[in-house]
């Protein structure tokens, strides 16, 4: 009776551990998150749309703090903690601002220091495309090949390449 029982709280406790494992190789970083609300604040710029990069540059640095530090693989948070207060810091001045220049302005360190992040921790399973402006010398990322600038909008939209593609 006895090893019967420790047999059973043994393969249960195999089972349970192979289960975890599954869900851990199938869940994306909490990380990843944080790329949509970047590319949001990087369209909103393309729109020239102020109001819109403002309140999306406040939901990164809500999300950006909520990150559970224990939900990351060593790896990954050892990329996201150098890299966490230059982010929270472009992204709050971005969200406590209706002055587009000045959102522009920090969106290039912004992009140097989130194309860091993207090329340390696998955020997508789709591409992430680094752009270059040459007029602005500064760089963005994109979701898609096409090149939309958010440095000038409509003024220069098409205005840059492709510098980094990460796959
Ligand atoms: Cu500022």
């Amino acid at each position: 009776m006895k090893t019967f029982i420790l047999s059973a709280i043994l393969f249960a406790s195999i089972s349970f551990s192979a289960k975890a494992d599954y869900n851990t190789a199938a869940q994306e970083t909490p990380l990843s998150s944080l790329l949509s609300l970047y590319y949001n604040i990087k369209n909103a710029l393309v729109s020239s749309d102020a109001n819109t990069a403002a309140v999306q540059a406040g939901e990164f640095v809500k999300a950006i703090n909520g990150i559970d530090m224990k939900a990351l693989s060593e790896a990954d948070m050892n990329a996201f903690m150098p890299l966490k207060e230059k982010l929270s810091f472009d992204a709050e001045h971005i969200s406590g601002t209706k002055e587009i220049g000045h959102q522009r302005d920090h969106f290039k360190s912004f992009s140097d220091n989130f194309y860091k992040l993207a090329k340390a921790v696998k955020l997508s399973d789709k591409p992430v495309y680094q752009d270059y402006c040459p007029m602005k010398k500064a760089y963005w990322l994109s979701s898609e090949s096409a090149i939309k600038n958010p440095y000038y909008g409509s003024q220069m939209l098409t205005c840059g390449k492709i510098n980094d593609t990460i796959k």
